[in-house]
């Protein structure tokens, strides 16, 4: 698993390149309100379907711009070309490749490459988590100090609404508030212990699925909401912490 970790990381990295050196992509509308895809998503996926399959042809491919097959019990490489699309296009520079590997529908190679920074975040399951070859841990820090990293779901009314209200009631009882843009991100910012609670209540399999592996390995808590264990096969809520403030997010977040 260690060579195919590498390979993976390479890909990534070369998947950053492409992302880093595209300016003005152009930019096509998807479902839903504030949902874009720009060709910079279309040629990194491309570019990693062809890679990750050369590394590893007996799996498949299972990625954001594209239609999907049933997750398999066997490999399956979940990939987000670009997370943080919108945050591309306005040259936020908070956007991460995410790559993950699963087997029997759950993760067991996370890589996570962020090209602004230079941060690329890994884990292999049982083996713990790193970034740039470090090892990772979530924080230690309590709810009434805590960062509470918040999803907003801006295509769907209904959850953006019952996601500020969760906000609402995380701000009256943590430290503060913040929003990337980039799920994978937020849970490699639990899995590093820059902040310590992430929750949105709609994401893709793509957007969590190698962040769920790195933020576990890292002693961190990844509740897929509404299932006894992380869930990847259709659009899903999360709740990712570190153990200390588990018990008070649960509540808060009333699961
Ligand atoms: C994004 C997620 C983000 C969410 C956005 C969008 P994308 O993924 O990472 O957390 O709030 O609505 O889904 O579309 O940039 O790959």
């Amino acid at each position: 698993m260690e060579d195919l970790l590498v390979q993976i990381c390479n890909a990534a990295r070369k998947a950053g390149r492409i992302i880093y050196s595209s300016h003005n992509a152009a930019v096509h509308s998807k479902e839903g309100h504030f949902n874009y895809v720009t060709d910079a998503d279309f040629k990194v996926q491309e570019y990693l379907k062809k890679e990750l399959l050369s590394v590893l042809p007996s799996a498949s491919f299972c990625a954001e711009e594209q239609e999907n097959a049933a997750l398999s019990d066997s490999y399956v490489f979940v990939v987000d070309p670009i997370d943080g699309t919108i945050n591309f296009m306005r040259n936020r520079k908070c956007s991460v490749v995410s790559i993950a590997l699963l087997e029997h529908k759950q993760p067991v190679l996370g890589v996570i490459y962020n090209p602004f920074t230079d941060e690329m975040y890994t884990a292999e399951k049982g083996n713990g988590s790193f970034c740039n070859g470090k090892r990772i841990h979530v924080s230690s820090v309590e709810i009434d100090n805590a960062i509470v990293s918040v999803g907003t779901s801006p295509y769907n009314a209904e959850l953006s609404v019952k996601g500020m209200e969760i906000a609402s009631k995380f701000l009256r009882s943590a430290g503060d508030l913040r929003r990337t843009g980039s799920a994978a991100q937020d849970l490699c910012d639990i899995a590093s212990g820059r902040s310590d609670i992430y929750y949105e209540l709609q994401l893709s399999p793509w957007d969590v699925a190698a962040g769920s592996l790195i933020v576990q390995e890292a002693g961190g808590v990844f509740i897929s909401i509404g299932h006894d264990k992380p869930y990847f096969e259709t659009v899903c809520g999360v709740l990712a912490c570190n153990q200390v403030c588990r018990e008070s997010a649960v509540r808060i977040m009333g699961l």
